[in-house]
């Protein structure tokens, strides 16, 4: 039997990769997977307990409902970073504003963490894989000093690193430092996280798709051409796609990570800036897409490139294997040409 690799033996061999090896982010990268085992566990319960299923009673900035679970994961990963001295601070989907850490410690960190700690949160109650997805940024402003907006607003092409972590039917960690994409499973019994998943790459084309297809009278005409062309026998395949679409990110962009496919949520009539937030959902995304050989696009341009101006900005978001996003660009733009 071939020797397992532990992601903190994986995570420490790789150090020499990233531009500032200090150790710093490889000890944010274990204090990420640490708390990510605790969100594990609490969601493995979740339909057990009656204090952790269900609505928190409270609605975040976005005006949803916050379920228990999402707070319970946010306070979670918020306490991680806190105590481990590597994060200055934090911006969390679930927090109105960010989060500059007091302790001396924190001051001298030299990263900023924006995550989501729970999406598609609105599975819970019916036991469908939900994610936490991360995106980790080295400061701006200076060390020894607390972390400013200016920290959180930089645009994904800044990221050092980025991942999820995928409450499925077995729990993985898929992250990336800009070096390729690797996955990792947690072995229950040991509660370790395995590298079951090497050097990922995204088919370059698949037979899925995924959109919300309630939206399509309601989104850019040429996503419309597109998800006809994916029902049509006049496809590059000469037979009708099939329409994948779990309503939870994370799960979707992984099953597209490894089978291929592409997942589109657009900017639409009723939410013009799409629903998708850039900086805990999007970019973090975006960057392991990228890194597998996908794409991950808006409308009009590449995520990664946007320059954020706001922390909970949203866009419109089409993701996965790179003929297919191709596809829905080319098709965006002759409606454009139309115009
Ligand atoms: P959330 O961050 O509030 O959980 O919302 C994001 C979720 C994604 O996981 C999912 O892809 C999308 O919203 C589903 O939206 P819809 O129900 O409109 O299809
Ligand atoms: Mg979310």
């Amino acid at each position: 039997m071939s020797k397992m690799t532990t992601l903190h033996e994986f995570i420490m061999d790789r150090q020499s990769e990233f531009q500032y090896a200090s150790g710093e982010l490889s000890r944010l990268l274990n204090d990420i997977a640490v708390a990510s085992k605790v969100v594990s566990r609490d969601v493995r319960r979740a339909g057990l307990t009656d204090d952790i299923l269900g609505a928190q009673g409270e609605t975040n900035i976005q005006g949803e409902e916050q379920q228990k679970l999402d707070v319970v994961a946010d306070r979670q990963f918020i306490k991680m970073f806190e105590s481990g001295g590597e994060v200055c601070g934090i911006a969390s989907e679930e927090n109105d504003d960010f989060m500059a850490f007091e302790s001396e410690l924190s001051k001298y960190g030299k990263y900023v963490v924006l995550f989501d700690p729970l999406d598609g949160s609105s599975n819970i109650d019916v036991n469908v894989s939900i994610g936490t997805i991360f995106s980790i940024y080295r400061r701006v402003s200076p060390v020894g000093t607390k972390a400013t907006l200016e920290d959180m607003l930089q645009p994904g092409t800044k990221q050092v690193a980025a991942g999820y972590v995928l409450y499925g039917s077995s729990t993985m960690l898929v992250y990336t430092t800009g070096h390729g994409v690797n996955g990792f499973t947690l072995e229950p019994s040991i509660g370790e996280y395995c590298l079951s998943h090497p050097n990922m790459r995204m088919p370059e084309k698949s037979r899925l798709y995924g959109m919300n297809e309630g939206n399509i009278e309601i989104c850019h005409p040429g996503i419309k051409d597109y998800a006809k062309y994916c029902q049509s026998f006049e496809n590059d395949f000469g037979a009708p796609y099939s329409g994948r679409y779990i309503g939870s990110l994370v799960a979707d962009f992984h099953r597209n990570l490894i089978k291929g496919g592409i997942y589109i949520y657009p900017a639409t009539t009723t939410s013009p800036k799409g629903k998708l937030r850039l900086l805990y959902e999007c970019n973090p995304l975006a960057m392991l897409a990228e890194q597998a050989g996908g794409l991950a696009v808006t409308e009009t341009e590449r995520v990664l490139d946007i320059v954020p101006t706001a922390l909970h900005q949203r866009c419109g978001y089409i993701t996965g294997s790179k003929n297919q996003v191709e596809k829905v660009q080319e098709l965006i733009a002759a409606r454009e040409a139309e115009k």
